[in-house]
């Protein structure tokens, strides 16, 4: 397996925590093992359990066998984890072990199109980045009607949800993300992320049907 995709994070009926495609240690200098590991089995695995709890309160609600008053509260808690639980699938799998690659083919002429350069896209990318106000993440989409690219900055998790907008590229840049290393220097890390990503796997994504975010 080289790279994560959506698909791996649901199987028999349940969201489960997909399993990374390179050791906890390969993507030095971005991140260091002891991050990767408590990102992925703590943080992450907590909105893959989060998710399904809620989507059990939810089927609980339906049936009856919990009150109505708890359907808000369930709406609420499915999102932010279901939201969580997708970024995280897609950062695992747009980040890399290799160091230097870029955009290419459909995508990058698109990139063009969007930000007028590659760098334009990483000034504005490294800017939104940066600027996510607490904890967020920054999100290069795919407008699903007029296939024109976007950048994205969100607040938590579900606000990266938007109607029409499909995620191809995301930074996590809530503190836990990068603080064992980078500390409050959030720039510092966002650099190196610009430097680690999986232009394949965002090709990919870009290159998916309509319907459905798959890296495959
Ligand atoms: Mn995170």
């Amino acid at each position: 397996m080289d790279t994560i995709c959506l698909c791996d994070g649901y199987e028999d009926g349940r969201y489960v925590l997909p399993p990374l495609p390179y050791d906890i240690a390969a993507l030095e200098p971005l991140l260091d093992a002891e991050t990767v590991l408590l990102h992925h089995s703590r943080h992450h695995a907590a909105y893959v359990a989060g998710a399904n709890a809620a989507a059990e309160m939810m089927r609980q609600v339906a049936l009856g066998e919990l009150p109505e008053t708890m359907a808000a509260q369930a709406a609420h808690n499915l999102a932010f984890n279901l939201a969580g639980h997708m970024l995280h699938t897609l950062y695992w799998g747009n980040i890399s072990p290799e160091k230097g690659q870029q955009p290419c083919g459909e995508l990058a002429d698109a990139i063009n199109t969007s930000f007028g350069s590659y760098d334009g896209f990483v000034r504005l990318f490294r800017s939104v980045a940066q600027g996510v106000q607490g904890s967020g993440w920054a999100v290069l989409a795919k407008d699903a009607v007029s296939h024109r690219l976007v950048v994205l900055g969100t607040h938590r998790h579900q606000d990266a949800l938007l109607p029409r907008m499909r995620p191809l590229l995301v930074c996590d840049v809530w503190e836990h993300a990068y603080y064992l290393r980078y500390h409050n220097n959030r720039a510092g890390y966002v650099e190196a992320f610009l430097n680690q990503i999986c232009w394949h796997s965002v090709s990919k994504r870009f290159n998916g049907n309509k319907n459905h975010v798959c890296c495959r």
